[in-house]
């Protein structure tokens, strides 16, 4: 196996951008062994901030950084890449309602799914610009021979705010909270689910007695946070994404061990009942060839499988808003 690893990140001037591309080049995310090629792309316009950037890159003399492309041309841009992390999108405006958003955006990964084609033969796609799960679905359904199962949206910012939320609500390390599921859109209809979750190997329900939390202000708060973020900073939350990027390539990149799993927008086999096809966010485990499967059997009660609907329905109008771009 190669001990190169070329890693495409869209919209890199941004702030998530700012945050991700040091922790990539430092080694964090592949090791100190792999050498990591950067390609960073940006619009026109903000190709002289990427220059700035490279020039920082530079200037931290990473052992493991073994270069720095940078183009406003995809396809130029996910040459040969074995990682796209597609961060760039534009954000909402003033008066914007999600659904404009949704238009807006799309063709961006039309474009996007097509030169991730031409581009590169051996890719894995993480969308992170939103609205992601659909974002990733334009992009998959653009990009004619690549395997729709390359191509992921991320829910990890989600899952990890959750496992937070449940260690503060337990008084334990966050670590000690464990499979904590993020269901369907990553949106605010999103299902955190603590029925199948556990802290310090018990189910979550068993050591947190307050029921009525888990089932109202725990959901709401994880739906709501990156909304409560931009009140409290004045921006989106970055850094913070930023590392949940790093946490979804790094859980596709390596053996998920035993007993555990993570969360991702994958596109659906049918299970749990979603529509094959819609890129929903699904309990998942790699496997040994380096695919992944979706996690089977857990329990939903009809309290969650009111939950898994909404969002099922949700993306499903969303990708009808889009269906031209499909
Ligand atoms: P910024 O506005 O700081 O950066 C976005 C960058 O993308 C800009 O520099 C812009 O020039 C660039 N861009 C736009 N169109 C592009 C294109 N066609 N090709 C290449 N670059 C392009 O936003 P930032 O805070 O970095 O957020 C980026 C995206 O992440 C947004 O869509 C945001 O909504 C989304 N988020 C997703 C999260 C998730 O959990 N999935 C959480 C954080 C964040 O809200």
């Amino acid at each position: 196996m190669s001990n190169t690893v070329k890693v495409a990140i869209t919209g890199a001037a941004g702030q998530i951008g700012y945050s991700l591309v040091f922790r990539i080049a430092s080694g964090e995310l592949f090791g100190p062994d792999t050498k990591v090629v950067l390609s960073l792309l940006e619009i026109p316009q903000a190709v002289t901030a990427l220059e700035g950037l490279a020039m920082e890159l530079n200037d931290c003399a990473f052992p493991t950084l073994a270069g720095i492309e940078i183009n406003s041309d995809a396809e130029k841009g996910f040459d040969g890449v074995n990682w796209a992390i597609l961060v760039g999108a534009k954000p909402r405006g003033p008066g914007m309602e999600r659904n404009d958003l949704i238009s807006e955006n799309g063709p961006i990964f039309t474009g996007q799914g097509k030169a991730l084609q031409r581009g590169a033969s051996d890719v894995r796609a993480v969308v992170v610009g939103n609205p992601c799960n659909t974002n990733a679905l334009i992009a998959a359904k653009n990009a004619g021979d690549v395997p729709f199962n390359r191509f992921s949206a991320m829910t990890m910012l989600d899952e990890n705010r959750a496992r937070y939320q449940l260690a503060a609500k337990a008084g334990v390390a966050v670590t000690e909270v464990q499979n904590v599921t993020i269901w369907g859109n990553h949106s605010a209809t999103q299902y955190p689910d603590f029925f199948n979750a556990t802290i310090g190997g018990k189910k979550a329900t068993d050591v947190i007695s307050d029921h009525d939390w888990l089932k109202g202000d725990f959901i709401t708060t994880v739906q709501k946070r990156g909304a409560a973020i931009i009140k409290a900073r004045g921006k989106s939350s970055a850094a913070s994404a930023a590392n949940a990027a790093l946490d979804h390539v790094k859980n596709f990149h390596f053996p998920t061990p035993d007993g555990k799993w993570f969360s991702a927008a994958v596109p659906s086999d049918g299970s749990y009942g979603v529509e094959e096809g819609l890129m929903f966010s699904f309990p998942i485990r790699t496997k040994d060839d380096g695919s992944y499967e979706i996690v089977q059997g857990l329990d939903h009660n009809e309290f969650a499988k009111e939950k898994l609907a909404k969002t099922e329905a949700e993306l499903k109008g969303e990708r009808e808003i889009v269906k031209d771009l499909l």
